[in-house]
């Protein structure tokens, strides 16, 4: 009796990887498992790599589209981008070598909100699923699926591909089983609501449903999922989540939040991961978080018993930490719900219960405007994932960056963003390392003074004031933009590879 397959009828569908990639061919849609680094299948994409590089060698043509959750890992992304393998990517993505790709135009990239991924494939604007590809940590007696650390897209995925893949993963802990909660949300409208009230509410099942008649081959691994480092908080990130505790300090003195905060949702990244950090160390009990990502700072906090519970579609932890959760899941079981990204990014339930939303950003203008995608307006980065769903429909929309990048060459407060992905509408609060502008009620001459003054950095702030000032004077106008230079500064970076040099 094999530990993680318990159906019998599946055990005889146990092959290798190469076998089950031969169900994938040419031009097929493939949905795959996997989020932020986890949960995503590991061996039939490597083996459909190789598959694709011998028809490319062989002279013949080999893509295919490519839905997941989110972003996934060098075994999946990586391994396919390196051979060309991908027409069409959607909706998130981080891996290089398959950014690469994005940025030269050999994949076609559809960069979207992550919790529009399923409403738009039930529209059939993304297409038929031919083949989904699903990591489990188990299939049970009855032939259900239990989910691994990454529940994404993955029940919508078994319920419309035409052939199913599955990857069982031993090295995936078996008690994350009571963390999963899948609920699907209906195809036709009106759609129910969501039942959700708390952020540790359960409402729907702990396992996942397949036609096993769809079942074309069962695959065993036992690999890690990503499981990136993080590199360890520097001044910046410390700076602006210094920042970021004063505010909460203010608005709660204020009577405008209640002690334990509202419940959080975290972005990815270093800064957002030392934001929890300090959430840790600082006086707040009794935290919760209704997020998308579960990284180490928040598990951490979980453990310490600072924050008290956590829903999520995914973790994204370092190798120690993903290594210290395996081995102490016992700690967490009755404090994580992992929900379908559907779910876990719905406007419904983040409007429902007031989420406080802390994204990075790229870039932001004078005027409240954030770009979080594309690196001088051009070069995607990663993509705007739950961002958006987020930041429109949170209490508190709060976006953060260290002014400077690129060693001072480029100044993250700009006067117009080179990319827009977050409207002024749905940022309310930027964080910098100088400081923190609250743009609650302001109009944008407003924003603009309190932007600059806050959070730009000392060598662009009186450059930005002088593109102000020069602005209200020849323009004036609701939005003073001085047309011709607004977008002259990433022109001079493109160019110099400085922001400075001739602005100075
Ligand atoms: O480039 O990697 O070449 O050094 O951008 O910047 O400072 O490391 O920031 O890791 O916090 O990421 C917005 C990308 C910030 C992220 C973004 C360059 C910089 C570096 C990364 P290098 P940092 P972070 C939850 C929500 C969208 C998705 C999201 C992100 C690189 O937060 O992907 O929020 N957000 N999801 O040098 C040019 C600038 C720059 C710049 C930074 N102004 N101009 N380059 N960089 N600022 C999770 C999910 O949705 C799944």
């Amino acid at each position: 009796q094999d530990k993680r397959i318990h159906h019998v009828g599946l055990q005889r569908k146990l092959c290798s990887a190469e076998e089950a990639a031969q169900w994938i061919h040419h031009g097929d849609t493939v949905g795959t498992s996997g989020f932020t680094g986890s949960g995503y299948p590991k061996a039939v994409p490597m083996a459909l790599a190789d598959r694709i590089q011998q028809a490319h060698d062989d002279g013949k043509p080999f893509q295919i589209q490519l839905l997941t959750g989110a972003s996934t890992g060098p075994e999946l992304d990586g391994a396919l981008a390196k051979v060309n393998g991908v027409s069409y990517r959607a909706p998130f993505n981080t891996d290089p070598n398959m950014r690469q790709r994005i940025n030269a135009g050999d994949t076609n990239y559809l960069d979207m909100h992550l919790s529009h991924v399923a409403p738009l494939f039930r529209s059939g604007a993304l297409g038929d699923m031919d083949v989904a590809i699903i990591e489990v940590s188990a299939i049970r007696e009855d032939g259900t699926l239990i989910a691994s650390t990454a529940v994404g897209n993955n029940q919508l995925w078994l319920d419309s591909a035409k052939k199913v893949i599955l990857e069982v993963n031993d090295w995936q802990c078996r008690e994350l089983e009571s963390m999963h909660d899948i609920w699907e949300v209906s195809s036709t409208f009106p759609h129910q609501i969501i039942p959700i009230v708390n952020v540790s509410d359960r409402i729907g099942k702990h396992y996942m449903s397949v036609d096993l008649d769809k079942v074309v081959a069962v695959v065993k691994t036992h690999a890690s999922d990503r499981n990136a480092p993080f590199s360890p908080s520097d001044d910046n990130a410390r700076a602006i989540a210094g920042h970021l505790l004063e505010f909460f300090d203010y608005e709660i003195k204020k009577g405008k939040m209640p002690s334990q905060l509202l419940p959080l949702q975290s972005g990815i990244g270093n800064v957002a991961n030392a934001v929890m950090e300090a959430l840790n160390e600082g006086h707040f009990e009794n935290l919760c978080a209704y997020t998308e990502v579960i990284q180490d700072g928040m598990l951490t906090m979980l453990e310490d018993g600072k924050m008290s519970s956590a829903s999520a579609t995914a973790f994204s932890l370092s190798p120690e930490k993903a290594k210290y959760f395996n081995e102490n899941i016992g700690i967490f079981l009755n404090k994580i719900v992992l929900r379908s990204q559907e779910i876990s990014n719905h406007p419904e339930v983040i409007r429902r219960i007031g989420c406080i939303a802390m994204n990075g950003a790229i870039e932001a203008d004078i005027f409240g405007n954030v770009n979080s995608t594309h690196i001088m307006g051009t070069r995607m980065m990663n993509g705007i994932g739950g961002s958006g769903d987020f930041a429109r429909n949170a209490y508190l929309s709060i976006f953060m960056t260290p002014s400077l990048a690129k060693g001072g060459n480029i100044s993250s407060i700009v006067p117009m963003i080179s990319r827009v992905d977050h409207i002024s509408q749905d940022v309310q609060v930027i964080v910098t390392e100088q400081g923190l502008a609250d743009l609650r009620g302001l109009s944008p001459r407003s924003r603009a003074q309190v932007i600059i003054e806050n959070c730009a950095h000392p060598t662009y702030r009186p450059l930005l004031k002088e593109y102000y000032r020069l602005g209200l004077e020849n323009v004036s106008m609701q939005t003073p933009h001085l047309l011709k230079e607004a977008l002259s500064w990433h022109d001079q970076f493109v160019a110099t590879g400085s922001m400075l040099s001739e602005l100075k």
